[in-house]
């Protein structure tokens, strides 16, 4: 059996994704961070370093998303984690990639343009958000030129990569970053943004994410 604790945010998201479109029977518990949950002993017991996500599997805990995300897909055999080794290796080069770097840059804008005002934590910093959606929009060029000839980032096949990036991804509706110059990016995103299984995800956290804002 396994749980996944987690929050809304990108990185809770991105094995949430995996996890649904693997085809898993799982749990979600709700981690509220907002009121310190986290922080409590309970939680505590879970993880050393007291963030989410958390995997629990048959009495055992994980942490850390790209490993959460790899440790399910490779218990369940799934072909969207290939067995053969290049393969495997092409989708967690990408993992990597968007987690160093395009996820990365997308997630500091996210932190100064919507937690920080959330959670009072000081006045954004443009120009933090100049030179990170600079990095982003030279990191997305790569991608851009990739789906010239592939429909998905890894072997020309859908992967736990493909929705693992969509957690960091989405998130450029709530900062207000513009794909207009990436417009096959554009399209990857929109194909993962009508699988069924990111549908369930969504519905999943939504009453979680109306409830933090509406306080
Ligand atoms: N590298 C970790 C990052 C985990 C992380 O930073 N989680 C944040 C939420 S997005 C957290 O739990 N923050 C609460 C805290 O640090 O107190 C992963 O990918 O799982």
């Amino acid at each position: 059996m396994y749980r996944l604790h987690g929050f809304f945010t990108q990185n809770s998201m991105k094995p949430h994704y995996v996890m649904e479109a693997l085809g898993v029977e799982f749990e979600f518990r709700f981690v509220n961070l907002m009121t310190l949950e986290n922080r409590t002993d309970e939680f505590r017991a879970m993880t050393p370093i007291g963030k989410v996500p958390v995997l629990e599997h048959d009495g055992e805990f994980l942490f850390e998303s790209g490993t959460i995300s790899r440790y399910v897909a490779s218990v369940e055999k799934s072909p969207l984690y290939p067995a053969d080794k290049l393969e495997r290796a092409r989708v967690d080069q990408w993992m990597t990639y968007f987690t160093c770097h395009p996820g990365r840059w997308l997630t500091e804008i996210y932190f100064q343009r919507v937690i920080k005002p959330a959670a009072n934590l000081g006045e954004t910093d443009e120009a933090a958000c100049e030179r990170a959606a600079q990095f982003v929009n030279m990191q997305l060029a790569p991608l851009e030129q990739l789906f010239e000839a592939a429909s998905w980032l890894a072997n020309d096949a859908f992967s736990i990569a493909d929705v693992f990036a969509l957690g960091y991804l989405e998130q450029v509706h709530a900062i207000d970053f513009s794909l207009e110059a990436f417009p096959r990016v554009n399209a990857w995103f929109g194909r993962l943004d009508e699988l069924e299984s990111t549908a369930r995800v969504r519905a999943r956290v939504r009453p979680y994410i109306e409830a933090a804002f509406a306080s």
